[in-house]
């Protein structure tokens, strides 16, 4: 079977990550562990980009070495994989050897097929974007997404000759309604790809940047960072080195990335990997921006959120909870404090959590907390919209699903009255109503398994059951009414999530 291949962006070593890293490693990994539940074998690919003009003046201004610089960065966005229990399986840097001698060899292979050349160059480079700007991309001189204004660069360089890809890169775009989600992502591209492609510089001179990959056979040039960064997601698995290992992985499945970076991957590196041989990735799927209390997040209003206070502070499940059920993946969304309280209150300690107390504090008392005997529901059209959304990765409409589930539970309480029903000689009736809840719970500790991972294994122990039984069978199976054996007993603990009088005060 195909290893299912998934990568983020590798994210500058330029300064310390920030949430909109932290969303993007996030919504790889719920789709990481979303491909596994299903039996797939993963891999999960994120790293840091270390070379460049942005990392090598960020590294000047702190007076460290541009190595020393990026090590210590590197190693926070690694601790940063961990603190968001993000289950990514190998870590890419750009500066290791394992990149450099894949990036070598690419170089040469599209070198040799005839697509790099020399010529003098003139042109805008905005640094904030590493890459070069026409008059037109700019608005009263200045680059929009950086408020800079780019500086003016005269050199003779390499250059990839990207217009040689105009028709295959066309056809890509016809062959696949999905090479591009979402559809007016999509359409933004073939609209770049209609105006007709450009060849692009693809070095420098190492008398304006020394940081860099030195090009194959030429010293006095250093490779362009995008050109030596993209193909991070081949050398990750031995392209040039070991290219037995690919077989099994390339192309990759999906390509995580956020909107101001999609032209590079959805133009740009498509061309490259054909001009090196290689086939295009099946998918770049290319998420919005978070902005923080409707502002776009920046170090002068002051609204940047640290990935590491706010897990500390608001507890990673109900955080990646929020991110997941509050911004859709395909737009930009809000992240505000009042929000996240609400959603909190409302939908984990309310809704979910009382379900699951409700259902095992019954079935302690009515049944001596013994799982009852199979009785039957129906499950099955939520777990429907649930891996219909999930695939498609509207992870917020697969929220929806699953808590359309949890309050169809707790309303089904409300009309069986299992506190009537457990007063009766008769133990059938609320035996029945309570297999009904307890093994819904482990539905529900299935479907959230991707996304609160935590929360999904003290579901399966508080219904007397484990990750470890559950991680035995595939969802498919997981799917199936009946799964919770009876006689197991139930646990109860603390509550899962205990309601905040106010998250705002508690903070401030
Ligand atoms: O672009 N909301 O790195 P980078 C959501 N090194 N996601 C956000 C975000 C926000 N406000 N801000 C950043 C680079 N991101 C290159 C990539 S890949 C071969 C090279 C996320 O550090 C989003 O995924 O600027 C975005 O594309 C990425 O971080 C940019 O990270």
């Amino acid at each position: 079977m195909k290893t299912f291949y998934i990568t983020t962006p590798i994210y500058y070593a330029s300064g310390d990550p920030h949430i909109g890293h932290a969303y993007t490693n996030l919504m790889a990994d719920i789709t990481a562990r979303y491909h596994r539940m299903g039996g797939h074998p993963v891999l999960f690919l994120t790293g840091t980009d270390e070379h460049g003009m942005k990392v090598q003046q960020k590294a000047q201004e702190t007076g460290q070495t541009p190595q020393v610089f990026v090590d210590e960065i590197a190693a926070r966005f690694r601790e940063l994989t961990d603190v968001w229990n993000i289950t990514n399986d190998d870590f890419i840097r750009t500066t290791e050897d394992r990149h450099k001698e894949t990036v070598r060899v690419f170089w040469q292979r599209v070198m040799d097929a005839g697509y790099i050349y020399k010529k003098k160059y003139g042109g805008l480079y905005c640094v904030g974007c590493e890459s070069f700007k026409t008059e037109k991309d700019l608005v009263e001189g200045k680059c929009t997404d950086h408020d800079a204004v780019p500086e003016q660069l005269e050199e003779e360089n390499y250059f990839f000759q990207l217009s040689a890809f105009q028709k295959p890169l066309e056809a890509l775009f016809d062959a696949g309604e999905d090479f591009v989600t979402p559809a007016d992502k999509c359409k933004e591209m073939r609209q770049i790809l209609a105006s007709g492609l450009e060849d692009i510089s693809v070095s420098r001179s190492t008398d304006k940047l020394q940081w860099g990959i030195p090009v194959p056979g030429d010293e006095s040039q250093v490779l362009y960072v995008w050109f030596d960064a993209l193909v991070n997601y081949v050398s990750a698995i031995g392209f040039g080195r070991t290219e037995d290992h690919m077989k099994d992985i390339w192309p990759a499945d999906i390509h995580f990335v956020g909107k101001e970076i999609n032209r590079f991957h959805s133009l740009l590196w498509p061309a490259m990997l054909l001009a090196a041989g290689l086939q295009p990735p099946k998918q770049i799927a290319v998420h919005g921006w978070i902005t923080v209390d409707g502002k776009k997040m920046s170090k002068t209003i002051g609204n940047v959120l640290d990935p590491f206070d706010l897990v500390e502070q608001r507890g990673l499940e109900a955080v990646r909870y929020f991110l997941a059920r509050e911004i859709p993946f395909y737009r930009d969304g809000d992240f505000s404090f009042a929000r996240f309280e609400d959603r909190y209150n409302n939908d984990l300690a309310n809704e979910l959590g009382n379900l699951l107390h409700r259902a095992v504090a019954m079935t302690d008392r009515y049944v001596a907390s013994v799982v009852p005997a199979k009785a039957e529901y129906e499950v099955a059209t939520h777990w429907t919209a649930y891996r219909a959304s999930m695939e498609d990765l509207r992870f917020d409409d697969a929220l929806a699903a699953v808590w359309e589930l949890v309050r169809e539970l707790n309303k089904y309480i409300d009309t069986m009255e299992p506190w009537k029903l457990g007063k009766q000689e008769d133990k059938t009736p609320v035996s029945q109503v309570l297999y009904v809840l307890l093994e819904s719970l482990r539905h529900l500790g299935w479907m959230l398994m991707p996304i609160m991972p935590e929360t999904s294994m003290r579901l399966f122990e508080a219904v007397g059951t484990s990750f470890e039984e559950q991680a035995k069978i595939t969802m498919s199976e997981a799917a199936k009414w009946g799964g919770l054996k009876p006689g197991s007993l139930v646990v109860s603990g603390e509550p899962l999530f205990p309601r905040m009088e106010s998250v705002l005060e508690s903070a401030s």
